[in-house]
């Protein structure tokens, strides 16, 4: 195959074209990066203390995402794009509001691809959006996109944390410097002295700066947790049905929302809901079937959170909630408390006596 190397000028043209499909940023760095090696150890650290949780898939893949140039054959460098997002507070984090992030960033990358397949001739790309093992977040920012703060996520300066990221594997090397990074620090030290979002978690889920354990974090346990949730990190849910925001929502970097990130082909996300199939109600989603339960996930980054799961989610939320019962919840509680799905049943028995105990309170303040 062909040697191939892409210049500086090659990379501000493949940016244009990137931005024009939406991705606003779009570095690159080359695999063999010294700047990887901390965030392998990092990636390490953390699956070795079992922080994993039940993300099988992170132990699974965990040599492949130290080591992505093995899952392409001559892979040298990777195209790192960003997509950025925004939205108001809610029970489905923004991220998961709208199309599914993976099909947006895999069909903008895509146009990328095939500008390198027609300019470069014999370039081998391989598109990785979470579905191909890598360390996004440490690629973006080796690529010089931005930095990672101490909630761990990537930061872009104009456009906050707000961004999903995708990379591209390609064949070609890069002629032009590496940028300007320093990886002997700590990533975070662009944070300064502020701990707004470790301070502001709700369930104390960082261990220390940039070191989450999820087992912990809300995001998680509404996403990725399968089995019951432990009653004081429910409590802590409140509205929250998908995901969780609580820690990019306080951070200085995304108090101004950019004009950028909104230009027409950025905006990949609607207001949430779209559409009535769309509706988070958490009274909905208690009781949701299986048809209504499809139609909420067809195309959404939601179809990673199985129905029952879910609808433990929406019960929990139920259950935060700190008002006198509406005959609406009080039915979709006591009908999930005769559920067939353990899951269901105890959330519902959980949300009824949380509720109970809320009305006590407010009967006979101390
Ligand atoms: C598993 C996973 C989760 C898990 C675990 C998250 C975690 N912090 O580990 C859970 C379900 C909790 C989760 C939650 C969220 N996630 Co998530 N998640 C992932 C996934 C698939 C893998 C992350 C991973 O490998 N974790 C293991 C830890 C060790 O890795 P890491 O977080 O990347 O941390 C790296 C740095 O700390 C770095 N590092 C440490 N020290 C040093 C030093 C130097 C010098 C360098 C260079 C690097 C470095 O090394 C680590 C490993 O590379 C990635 C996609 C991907 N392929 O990377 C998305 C991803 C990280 N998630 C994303 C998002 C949007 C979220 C949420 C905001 C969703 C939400 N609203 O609910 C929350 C944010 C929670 C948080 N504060 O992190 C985005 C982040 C975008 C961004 N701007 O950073 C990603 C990149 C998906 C994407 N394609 O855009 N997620
Ligand atoms: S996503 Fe929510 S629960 Fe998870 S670390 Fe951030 S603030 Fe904490
Ligand atoms: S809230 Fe503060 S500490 Fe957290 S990422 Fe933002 S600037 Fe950094």
């Amino acid at each position: 195959m062909a040697k191939l190397s892409l210049t500086p000028a090659d990379l501000r043209t493949l940016a244009t074209v990137a931005e024009q499909a939406g991705l606003l940023r779009l570095g690159i760095v080359r695999l063999d990066h010294p700047g990887f090696a901390p965030a392998r150890q990092a990636l390490d650290h953390f699956l070795d203390r079992g922080h994993a949780g039940e993300m099988a898939f992170l132990q699974r893949t965990r040599d492949v995402r130290k080591h992505p140039e093995s899952m392409l054959d001559g892979a040298a460098t990777m195209l790192i794009g960003l997509a950025p997002y925004g939205g108001e507070p809610g029970p489905v984090a923004r991220y998961a509001r709208g199309p599914d992030y993976h099909s947006v960033l895999h069909l903008r990358l895509q146009v990328v691809e095939e500008y390198l397949h027609t300019h470069f001739n014999g370039i081998a790309t391989q598109i990785c959006v979470d579905t191909r093992p890598v360390l996004e977040r440490a690629a973006a920012m080796l690529a010089g996109l931005g930095f990672l703060g101490k909630h761990g996520c990537l930061i872009s300066p104009g456009l906050g944390s707000y961004v999903m990221i995708g990379g591209m594997l390609t064949t070609a090397s890069f002629a032009g410097p590496d940028a300007d990074v320093d990886h002997t620090r700590a990533p975070w030290d662009a944070c300064g002295s502020c701990t707004r979002c470790l301070d502001a978690c709700p369930t104390q889920a960082f261990v220390a700066p940039g070191d989450l354990d999820p087992r912990r974090c809300l995001s998680y346990l509404t996403i990725e947790h399968r089995g019951p949730i432990d009653e004081q990190l429910a409590a802590a849910l409140g509205e929250r049905v998908a995901g969780c925001d609580v820690c990019q929502e306080v951070c200085p970097y995304n108090k101004s929302e950019s004009r950028e990130a909104r230009t027409p082909a950025a905006s990949w996300l609607q207001p949430w809901p779209q559409t009535p199939a769309r509706d988070p109600d958490p009274v909905r989603l208690a009781t949701i079937r299986s048809g209504a339960h499809k139609r909420l996930c067809r195309e959404s980054a939601l179809r990673r959170i199985p129905r029952r799961a879910l609808r433990r989610n929406a019960l929990l939320a139920l259950g935060c909630r700190d008002r006198p019962l509406t005959p609406d919840e009080h039915d979709a509680l006591t009908t999930c408390l005769k559920d067939p799905e353990p899951l269901v049943r105890e959330a519902a028995h959980w949300a009824l006596s949380q509720r109970t105990l809320n009305e006590q309170n407010r009967e006979s303040p101390k």
